[in-house]
């Protein structure tokens, strides 16, 4: 069922009064409404110096070009430290409270659900604010540490550091991954937004709450390869309907 942002239909009202463990997945949509541009759609990827974000985001990046990456994280930081979060966030964040179970799992690097007051949040591709060390594995928020040119040393150890991000073909962060599986596995209700369900294994998630028998309703204004699993699709923007249940 495809539905406009102004109807919610009385089956899923009834849903969300009534389940009893949520899981809702989140993408760079979410926060796009706060001005985070997204990675992709509209026909086109994120471009920055002419490089788009898919080369910037590929694992060789860290060995081959350092330097690089810390400048375009540096840039992207500069661009969110002006940005807050919006209703969708904020709706979110108050969702926790209204489910025996509740559990917010984020693709999204930029810390919006935690600063909108979200707790627990899962991050399955870490966070732009964090820095770790390729030597000895210390992580550092990086508004503690001070943000410089070039690419800052591990206060511990002086080896470099790199953002503590999950780029293109590296793992995700331990066991990250198998505590949201098991959360999607027994959820009855689920809601994913703000995504183009395009990156594994992030993408499977919704597969594995389908395939466990949850209600699932996507909320973005355009389909994915979700859309056809998804009992309701809410076409429109997050910040927008979100507020409405
Ligand atoms: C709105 C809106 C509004 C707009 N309201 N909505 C299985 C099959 C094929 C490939 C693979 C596979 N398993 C693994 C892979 C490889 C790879 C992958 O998935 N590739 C595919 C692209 C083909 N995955 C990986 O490499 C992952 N690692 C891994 O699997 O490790 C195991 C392994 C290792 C080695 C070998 C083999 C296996 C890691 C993935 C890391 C992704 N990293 C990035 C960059 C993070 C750092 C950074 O910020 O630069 O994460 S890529 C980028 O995409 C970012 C995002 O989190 C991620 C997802 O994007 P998202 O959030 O969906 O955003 P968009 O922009 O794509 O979509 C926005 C959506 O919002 C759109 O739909 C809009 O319509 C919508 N929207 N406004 C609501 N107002
Ligand atoms: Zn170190």
């Amino acid at each position: 069922m495809q539905t406009k942002a102004s109807g919610i239909s009385s089956e899923l009202r009834s849903r969300f009064a009534s389940a009893r463990s949520v899981l809702v997945l989140t993408g760079a949509g979410v926060s796009a409404e706060s001005g985070v541009p997204t990675f992709r759609g509209g026909g086109h990827t994120t471009l920055w110096k002419g490089m788009p974000f898919n080369v910037l985001s590929l694992s060789r990046m860290i060995e081959s070009d350092l330097a690089a990456v810390w400048e375009w994280f540096n840039y992207r930081r500069g661009v969110l430290q002006t940005l807050k979060p919006n209703p969708a966030h904020q709706a979110i964040a108050n969702w926790r409270r209204r489910f025996e179970e509740f559990c917010l799992v984020t693709q999204n690097v930029d810390g919006l659900h935690h600063a909108a007051g979200s707790v627990d949040v899962i991050e399955l591709h870490g966070n732009v604010w964090r820095g770790r060390c390729l030597q000895c594995g210390s992580r550092y928020d990086l508004r503690a540490l001070g943000t410089r040119e070039g690419v800052p040393s591990c206060p511990e150890c002086g080896g470099s550091l790199r953002p503590d991000v999950v780029l293109f073909g590296e793992m995700l962060p331990l066991g990250a991954f198998e505590q949201a599986a098991a959360k999607a596995e027994n959820c009855d209700l689920c809601f994913v937004v703000g995504t183009s369900a395009l990156v594994y294994p992030a993408a499977s998630l919704p597969e594995i709450a389908s395939t466990s028998g949850a209600y699932m309703v996507e909320v973005n204004p355009e389909r994915t390869p979700l859309s056809d699993l998804c009992h309701e699709v809410l076409c429109g923007p997050a910040g927008e309907i979100l507020p409405l249940l």
